[in-house]
């Protein structure tokens, strides 16, 4: 699996809170923080998008299976 160490990074960045999942809070707090504007649907619908097994918050394997489908 390529650049696993790099979504891990990327991934300790959104999950404020260190919990080891990211929630759609903290996805819209970072779109925040890089100034993007985004509303609670957007980022609801973000977490749609990488969430797996439905249960609203994104764990490691799913944001790395998210990545790495989106980059191939
Ligand atoms: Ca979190
Ligand atoms: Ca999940």
């Amino acid at each position: 699996m390529p650049d696993t160490n790099e979504y891990a990074t990327t991934f300790a960045f959104v999950d404020a809170d260190s919990d080891g999942r990211i929630s759609a809070q903290e996805y819209a707090d970072l779109m925040h923080r890089l100034g993007d504007s985004c509303t609670e649907d957007q980022a609801l619908g973000a977490i749609k998008a990488m969430d797996e097994d439905g249960d609203g918050l994104i764990t490691l394997d799913e944001f790395t299976a998210y990545m790495s489908d989106t980059r191939s």
